[in-house]
C-alpha cells in the first residue's frame, strides 16, 4: 500500500506519469479499482482543492492536478464498466451551463456504465436544450446533471425549467450532485434524486429505474 500512497501524492503534485504508472502497477496487482479511486484518489482532488482554498495551490495547480487525476481514472473506468447486459435505462449525463468541472461527472458516467445504464455523455457547460433533445431524439430515461460551482447550481434549475417548457419533464427522471449541490437543494428546484456520490449514484438511478421499463 506504500505505493498507493505515493499515487495520491503524485496526483495532488501533478505528476501525471507517475500516477499514472501507480495505478496501472496496482491494477496489475490486483488491488480492487474502487479501493484505488476512494481511498487515494477522491481524497487526493479533496487535498487539491485544501491547497486551492488556503491560496497554496491556483488555477495552474488545479489543472495539473486534474490531469493527471484524468489519466488514472482512464485506467480504471475500464474495470468499473461490466460487460454483456441489457442497458437498465439510457443516462443523458452533463456538467451544467457556464460550468467546466468533469472529473466527477466522468466517474458518476463510468459507474453507471459499470452498473447497466447506456451513457449519452454531453460534456461540460450543457445547456437546457441539449438535455432536451437527448430526451426527445435519444429517448434518455434520466437526465444526470453535475455542477460544482455555487454559480453554476442554477443552471440546475433552468434545466429542470427547460425539460418542463419542452412538455418532457414527466418522460424522464433527473439527478443531480455535484460538491456543493445538496438534498435541500434538489427538492427545492424539483429534481428526483441527489447523491453525493458516484456509487451511491448508480443505486439512486437504479431505484428511479423500477417499474420504468
Ligand atoms: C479540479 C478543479 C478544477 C479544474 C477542473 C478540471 C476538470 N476537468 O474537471 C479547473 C482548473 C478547470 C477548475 C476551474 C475552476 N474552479 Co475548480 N476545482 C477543482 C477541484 C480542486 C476538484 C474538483 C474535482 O474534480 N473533485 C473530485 C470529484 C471526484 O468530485 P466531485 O466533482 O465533487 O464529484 C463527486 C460528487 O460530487 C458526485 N457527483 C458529481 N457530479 C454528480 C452528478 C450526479 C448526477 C450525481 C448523482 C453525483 C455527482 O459524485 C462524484 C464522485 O464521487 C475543486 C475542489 C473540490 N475539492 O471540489 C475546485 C472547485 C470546485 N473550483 C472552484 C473554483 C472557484 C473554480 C474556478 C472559478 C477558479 C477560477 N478562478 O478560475 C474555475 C471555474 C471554471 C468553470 N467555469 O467551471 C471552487 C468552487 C467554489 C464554489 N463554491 O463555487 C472549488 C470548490 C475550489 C475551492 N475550494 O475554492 N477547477
Amino acid at each position: 500500500m506504500e505505493d498507493l500512497k505515493e499515487l495520491f501524492e503524485a496526483i495532488v503534485d501533478g505528476n501525471a506519469g507517475k500516477s499514472k504508472a501507480l495505478t496501472a502497477k496496482a491494477l496489475t496487482e490486483g488491488v480492487d479499482p474502487q479501493e484505488i479511486l476512494n481511498k487515494y484518489m477522491i481524497p487526493a482532488m479533496d487535498e487539491v482543492g485544501r491547497r486551492f482554498e488556503t491560496n497554496e495551490y491556483f488555477v495552474p495547480e488545479l489543472l495539473i492536478a486534474a490531469r493527471a487525476m484524468k489519466g488514472s481514472l482512464e485506467l480504471i473506468k475500464p474495470r468499473l464498466v461490466a460487460s454483456g447486459a441489457k442497458p437498465i435505462g439510457k443516462v443523458a449525463i452533463g456538467t451544467v451551463k457556464g460550468d467546466l468541472h468533469d472529473i466527477g461527472k466522468n466517474l458518476v458516467a463510468a459507474m453507471l456504465e459499470g452498473g447497466g445504464f447506456e451513457i449519452i455523455d454531453l460534456g461540460v457547460d450543457v445547456t437546457p436544450d441539449k438535455f432536451v433533445k437527448a430526451v426527445k431524439e435519444k429517448g434518455a430515461s434520466i437526465i444526470a446533471l453535475s455542477a460544482l460551482l455555487t454559480t453554476t447550481m442554477p443552471s440546475m434549475k433552468t434545466t429542470i425549467e427547460g425539460l418542463k417548457e419542452a412538455g418532457v419533464r414527466n418522460q424522464v427522471k433527473v439527478i443531480i450532485g455535484g460538491a456543493p449541490v445538496t438534498q435541500k437543494y434538489a427538492d427545492e428546484i424539483g429534481a428526483d434524486g441527489y447523491s453525493d456520490n458516484a456509487s451511491s449514484a448508480v443505486a439512486l438511478a437504479r431505484k428511479l429505474s423500477v417499474g420504468d421499463n
